[in-house]
């Protein structure tokens, strides 16, 4: 069938159920009995159509946050539209919001302009997403945190000392006191030594991180350590309920190979997920053990025995992910066609029976037999699970390019719905909470090609949204989104009250002013201060005269309490790029390099005068 006939016949069916659901006062049909599997049926797509349609006007009912992975940002979407809504900078410049360019944001990325970004999680209280904060980890041994309140990021923190390649972060703890790191990359510690990676197998080290998190600011501060032996720490989930107080990180390269890794660290048939009790770490750490290495206190597990353990696991496994009530552990072998539900209760009592088949640099490696509750047979590549509200549990299948649903307990497989094409991780609605709402998943995907317009070599990756409130998954759409969601989060719009504006009232700031007869160039020596009040439609002051070599500290207020009321302050030739919110100051300081007549202007379009909003810098040469 031609494109466009496919198109004409399925916008008549639009047309039918849209009048259809007029007729009986219902806006969210759901698939008719008849309806036929083939996902090219015609009255499929129009239940797609209507599933994911957001008439104008309307909103989408969950926030999803996607990692940016390389892109060091994070993207905004609503579901079930997938439409882009905001981009979120955070380890990235971002001219379009002026982050990056101003004093404090450019102190916060210090000497790093990139990041790469891939786990964010939200703030939790009780297991449930409380809509405060959002963590993401950077691989440059970093974590930041994102304000839910204004959508900004607040601090980032790092790099945080013996931390090389921050991957199995920025996971939460069910009450959000800590946000959990873990190193990909073992390097020798203290970080900063040089041992030749010959000895890589006894004199690099793995770290497990714990960054403590301020209960009312959400500060954040590197807690303490836990040295480990040179694995490659790759994923990680917080115990919940039944598991409360432990942590989980899966690793490859057990085997301690360097070189070809793809070769050398797959020997074994096992590799492990760490379990560490970070309760009895961190009272240990109250107690003054472990070391201070580079200034944070490192735990060394021999010496505090208690807090690791190591379970078993397929090789090479990629995501833990802990089941909604806390009791099952699901991991799995990235190149398995199983995974791996273990059990905590009998992890509990391995422990207690001492039921370990070895060690690992003196640290007890439980037995899998015994902790073990099922093998599920998922498909082939399972990466990362989460979960559905009534014991669903969602397994992405890397290599099978599918994602498989499957029952906690039972075991079994109850549905597969293949994905475009070769999902990494995968979000469903709240789906790493306690509560999980089903409803909703996405299927992350690696690759997209021939699913988009072409746009050249450098293509997007492929979101796909998921129907999972029924018995079968149903494919609703799909979206595309720069490099790379490595995974994401989704939640409720009613958790989330983003404010407009900054209230006036609540801007400190020493330099904010908000009379334009109070804007103004005043000097000390050869610093220039100028207070800028920013309103429509005009920069007060219209011209800041200063002297070559000075240094200009330009501080600017946007005076308006009006949403959507933003102003710029691009300064040509000096590449500064300044966004100010309603009720916001921002910063910059710069040296007046060069003599001549600079322009500035209002970059954000505020109204009908927009374009008359802007001024000149004067740089008169040195006498
Ligand atoms: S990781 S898929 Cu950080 Cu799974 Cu990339
Ligand atoms: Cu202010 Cu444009």
């Amino acid at each position: 069938m031609s494109q466009k006939k496919k198109s004409i016949l399925t916008w008549g069916a639009l047309g039918a159920i849209l009048i259809a659901g007029i007729l009986t006062g219902r806006c969210a049909p759901t698939a008719p009995k008849s309806a036929k599997k083939s996902p090219a049926g015609a009255s499929d797509m129009a239940v797609a159509a209507m599933k994911t349609y957001v008439a104008p006007g309307d909103l989408d009912e969950y926030y999803f946050f996607a990692s940016g992975g390389h892109s060091g940002q994070i993207y905004v979407y609503g579901v079930p539209s997938m439409r882009h809504i905001s981009t979120i900078p955070v380890f990235t410049p971002y001219p379009a919001t002026g982050y990056g360019f101003d004093d404090e944001s450019r102190a916060m990325l210090g000497n790093l302009s990139w990041g790469d970004a891939h786990h964010p999680a939200l703030s939790e209280t009780g297991g449930e997403y409380d809509g405060r904060w959002l963590f993401i980890n950077d691989m440059n041994a970093r974590v930041a945190r994102i304000d839910l309140r204004d959508f900004k990021t607040k601090q980032i923190l790092g790099p945080i000392p013996n931390v090389s390649g921050n991957h199995g972060s920025a996971f939460v703890t069910p009450n959000t006191e800590y946000s959990m790191m873990a190193t990909r990359f073992s390097i020798p510690i203290p970080k900063g030594t040089a041992v030749p990676v010959d000895k890589y197998a006894t004199e690099y080290k793995g770290i497990l991180c714990a960054v403590k998190i301020d209960p009312k600011t959400g500060e954040m501060s590197p807690a303490w350590q836990i040295q480990t032996p040179p694995f490659d720490w790759d994923l990680g989930d917080a115990g919940k309920k039944a598991s409360e107080g432990w942590m989980f990180w899966t690793c490859y390269n057990s085997e301690r190979a360097t070189g070809k890794l793809e070769v050398t660290a797959s020997q074994r048939d096992r590799d492990y997920i760490a379990a560490v009790d970070w309760k009895a770490a961190e009272k240990a750490v109250a107690e003054g053990k472990g070391d201070l290495i580079n200034g944070i206190k490192v735990l060394d597990p021999t010496k505090v025995p208690g807090i690791l353990y190591l379970m078993p696991c397929g090789k090479s496994p990629h995501g833990v992910d802990v089941s909604p009530d806390g009791k099952y552990i699901i991991g799995s072998g990235k190149l398995q066609g199983v995974t791996t539900a273990f059990n905590f209760e009998k992890i509990m009592t391995a422990i207690k029976n001492k039921d370990f088949t070895g060690d690992e640099d003196g640290i007890p490696v439980l037995k899998y037999e015994s902790i073990k509750d099922a093998e599920v047979p998922v498909g082939l590549g399972p990466l990362h699970t989460q979960f559905g509200p009534n014991g669903e549990a969602y397994t992405s299948l890397f290599v099978d390019s599918a994602i498989a649903k499957w029952k906690l307990g039972t075991w079994e497989v109850i549905d597969k719905i293949p994905v475009s094409y070769s999902v990494g991780h995968l979000t469903a609605a709240e789906g790493d909470s306690v509560s999980p709402d089903g409803k909703y998943l996405i299927s992350l995907n690696k690759l997209s090609h021939g699913r988009h317009l072409n746009v050249g070599p450098s293509q997007p990756e492929s979101s796909q949204l998921i129907d999972i409130s029924e018995e079968k998954m149903k494919l609703l759409y799909d979206a595309f989104t720069e490099p790379e969601p490595h995974y994401a989060q989704l939640i409720h719009r009613d958790k989330i009250k983003p404010i407009e504006v900054y209230p006036k009232e609540e801007n400190k700031h020493p330099l904010a002013i908000w009379d334009v007869k109070d804007a103004g160039v005043t000097r000390k020596g050869n610093e220039v201060l100028a207070k800028v009040v920013l309103v429509r439609s005009t920069i007060t002051p219209e011209f800041i005269e200063v002297q070559e070599g000075d240094t200009v500290k330009v501080a600017m207020t946007n005076i308006e309490q009006t949403t959507d009321e933003l102003h710029g302050w691009g300064l040509l030739d000096y590449n500064i790029n300044i966004v100010v919110d309603p009720g916001e100051t921002k910063v910059v300081t710069f040296k007046a390099g060069k003599p001549g007549v600079y322009p500035y202007y209002c970059t954000n379009f505020c109204s009908a005068l927009h374009q008359e909003m802007q001024g000149y810098l004067i740089v008169k040469p040195k006498a």
